[in-house]
């Protein structure tokens, strides 16, 4: 038995404008307190902290017919696709914590300029695939994965600071794990285009250790490819993690949230991760920030290795008297 030697690359991406409720810029902060580097490093990972990323203001940045602050998002997301490309050229695993979950669309297009073959696991109650002509609130972390799908490049208008992003997956390289919360357009893109899902009836239905190994089949049905995976904490139940922007009752369970992210390490083909919607201002007691915090790092740890039954170093001797 021995542990894989991984080297996490973190980028803190503190950014709200994606959606309407303040406190999700401070995710990243959060869920650094609650120990992630040590902890990764306890776990013999070898870590490189980027920062936080340090995001423009925007003036006059006045709605594009229904789409809220385009100007602000577009500009935020070159950012991450900047600094995730970096990271990914540096040699490391990427773990982006946000923010709000717009900043995938950044996240993903850097990670794709480097592993133009990749795959996504989206793990969230939400599909967050409306177009800027179907979403019914204008929020733009409801639509980060209309921009990337290249079967919806038609369906996309033009927005200021969106004419860097360019679809970079296709509709077959995508999974749904948790949802439970959809739109009804977005429930005719996700069929339109052939899109595999797992919502939480399948996870009730199939268990989540079948979801996993059916959801590899698919990704996996030609070639290996690199995984990114995008995991906004509110797929896991509002029990489980009560700060975030939406919680949606019936979701994921500690334990399914953290089997997805062993399964998903003993491929050795993550690549990256997202860590989203964390919201401190959104919890109702302290603890529950705490708590939230605590869970996204535990999504993380198992993402790079750390195993529930335990684990020890490959040259460890029992002590003799
Ligand atoms: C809705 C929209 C959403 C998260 C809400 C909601 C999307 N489908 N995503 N909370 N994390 O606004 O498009
Ligand atoms: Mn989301
Ligand atoms: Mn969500």
């Amino acid at each position: 038995f021995r542990r894989d030697l991984h080297s996490v690359g973190i980028i803190g991406a503190p950014f709200s404008k994606g959606q309407p409720r303040d406190g999700v810029q401070l995710g990243p902060d959060v869920i650094r307190e609650a120990g992630l580097v040590k902890k990764l490093e306890g776990q013999g990972c070898v870590v490189k902290d980027y920062g936080n990323l340090i995001f423009e203001e925007v003036s006059n940045d006045e709605p594009i017919g229904r789409t809220k602050q385009p100007r602000v998002v577009g500009l935020a997301n070159k950012k991450v696709a900047d600094a995730v490309q970096r990271v990914k050229t540096d040699g490391h695993t990427c773990v982006m914590l946000g923010g709000d979950h717009s900043l995938a669309v950044g996240s993903i297009h850097g990670h794709a300029a480097c592993r133009p073959e990749l795959s996504v696991v989206w793990v969230d109650a939400h599909a967050d695939i409306n177009t800027p002509l179907t979403s019914p609130t204008g929020n733009i972390h409801g639509q980060p994965m209309s921009y990337l799908i290249h079967e919806l490049c038609t369906k996309i208008p033009v927005m200021p600071n969106f004419s860097w992003i360019k679809p970079c997956i296709a509709a077959k390289d995508v999974v749904y794990i948790g949802l439970r919360d959809v739109d009804p357009e977005e429930h005719y893109i996700l069929k339109h285009l052939g899109i595999k899902t797992f919502s939480m009836t399948e996870v009730d239905g199939l268990g989540i250790a079948k979801v996993m190994e059916q959801m590899c089949d698919h990704i996996f049905s030609k070639i290996k490819k690199p995984i990114h995976l995008s995991y906004d904490v509110d797929a896991l139940d509002p029990s489980v993690a009560p700060a975030t922007g939406t919680p949606v009752i019936g979701g994921l369970t500690y334990r399914e949230g953290i089997y997805i992210t062993e399964y998903l390490c003993q491929t050795g083909l993550l690549s990256a991760i997202d860590v989203v919607e964390v919201n401190p201002k959104q919890a109702k007691r302290e603890e529950e920030v705490h708590f939230t915090a605590n869970v996204a790092v535990d999504l993380v740890l198992g993402c790079f290795g750390r195993v529930r039954e335990g684990s020890h170093p490959a040259n460890y001797k029992i002590p003799e008297p």
